[in-house]
């Protein structure tokens, strides 16, 4: 338990330039700072993220009254009183009275959430994973594998493929010091080869590149020929797809743009994603489907869940009920989780145990609007999450994540 002091909130800018919310909170004994990342491809079913929607100050995306709401409403009901992280979150929620979090707004509450649990740790004299991880009772821990998105497509790039991420997950080295360098000599491979094909190599949100190129499958060919070319071979680097196919699904149907304008059915994608599986080393398939087309997930599960994870982010959102459909219907085996999605620790937390409890895999992510917070890396040890999504090692506010990891491991002698 914690005594809150005091409370505050300024806005600051995000890695797309966006405003976002950064939180300051001390407790009777320790102090926590925290800020909030956002999306570019946000689900439908998401926690509401509080925007000003004023068009002349940045676009719609100012955060003032979600700043408002910390500095008066939130402070006001918190000053002076104690709480432990689970009767913090859970009266937030109250406080806001909305299913989803729209009247403080999900940014506003999770910034609270963070900042809380980084002062209770402090508390604690804890590492901020040692603290997460005791709220799920667990007290030893392992890194997850990063994957790194060196490609980047979608909506986080102005010209690329449909692949919203196509990322690299190097499993065949053990530390994370090692993954990292070679996820950039990828990098540099990638980037000799697209040069030599005439291709931009210009950057997307999360640092991949972001080429114009002829078709998705091209993507994948050109990262083999990378990883090759370092001298690795894909039984050493795998690859992992975010198809964010939610953003190009429209009237019940999928429209790929790259290499020209193509529109496919249910079926049609299906059999792409088990052409995708036979001819390249994929282990992983995120939002292979639109956010409610559950019955394309329950086939892509029913077809390939034996050779790859089917991951659910649109479709799960972090959110508890939406894994447990997801669950019954056997429409995944492994889901993202980003606690922004549903806006407090403890509900991320429970996120991950009814996820898996089912068995799943467990994707910690960061957001493509990020900053230089480096909570959710010490969320995906504390949690001990399979793998854990922070973007190309080449841009500051992903390498930061990247190099929390790599303290974290020799702080707990794994090197
Ligand atoms: C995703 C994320 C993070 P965004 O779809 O998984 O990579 O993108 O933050 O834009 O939703
Ligand atoms: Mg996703």
């Amino acid at each position: 338990m914690a005594t809150i002091r005091s409370l505050s909130a300024r806005e600051i800018l995000d890695s797309r330039g966006a405003p976002t919310i950064e939180i300051e909170l001390q407790t009777a004994h320790g102090s926590g700072i925290a800020s909030v990342p956002s999306g570019a491809s946000v689900g439908a079913h998401e926690a509401l993220e509080l925007r000003d929607g004023d068009l002349s100050v940045y676009g719609g995306r100012g955060v003032s009254k979600a700043i408002a709401g910390v500095n008066e409403e939130i402070a006001e009901a918190l000053l002076g009183k104690e709480f432990d992280q689970q009767s913090l979150d859970a009266f937030l929620s109250e406080l806001d009275g909305t299913p989803n979090k729209s009247r403080l707004g999900a940014n506003a509450i999770l910034g609270v959430s963070i900042a809380f649990a980084r002062a209770a740790a402090t508390e604690g004299s804890m590492p901020l994973y040692a603290y997460l991880g005791s709220l799920d009772n667990r007290h030893s821990f392992t890194l997850p594998q990063p994957l790194f998105n060196i490609l980047n497509g979608g909506k986080h790039a102005a010209h690329g493929i449909d692949i919203q991420e196509s990322m690299l997950a190097p499993i065949g080295f053990e530390t994370m010091r090692e993954k990292v360098a070679v996820a950039m000599s990828c990098v540099g491979a990638l980037s000799s080869l697209l040069k030599e094909k005439g291709y931009g190599t210009d950057m997307g949100d999360e640092g991949g590149f972001a080429p114009a190129l002829t078709s998705n499958d091209e993507a994948l060919d050109l990262l083999v020929a990378a990883i090759e070319q370092t001298g690795h071979t894909t039984e050493q680097i795998k690859l992992a797809l975010d198809v964010a196919a939610s953003s190009f699904y429209t009237e019940g149907k999928y429209v790929l743009k790259a290499g020209g304008e193509r529109v496919m059915t249910r079926d049609e994608m299906l059999r792409w994603y088990s052409h995708t599986a036979q001819m390249y080393p994929v282990i992983s398939i995120e939002d292979g489907f639109a956010e409610d087309d559950w019955d394309g997930f329950t086939a892509l599960t029913k077809e390939l869940s034996n050779q790859l994870l089917i991951v659910g982010d649109d479709l799960t959102v972090t959110n508890v009920g939406r894994i447990a459909t997801a669950i019954e219907k056997k429409a995944a085996n492994a889901c993202i989780i980003k606690p922004n999605q549903i806006g407090s620790i403890t509900e991320a937390i429970r996120a991950v145990q009814t996820a898996r409890a089912a068995g799943w895999k467990i994707f910690a992510s960061h957001r493509s609007g990020e900053t230089m917070d480096t909570f959710i890396a010490d969320f995906s040890v504390g949690l001990s999450c399979d793998y854990l999504k922070a973007g190309a090692p080449t841009k500051k506010e992903r390498m930061v994540k990247y190099t929390r990891l790599m303290e974290i491991e020799e702080e707990l002698h794994l090197v």
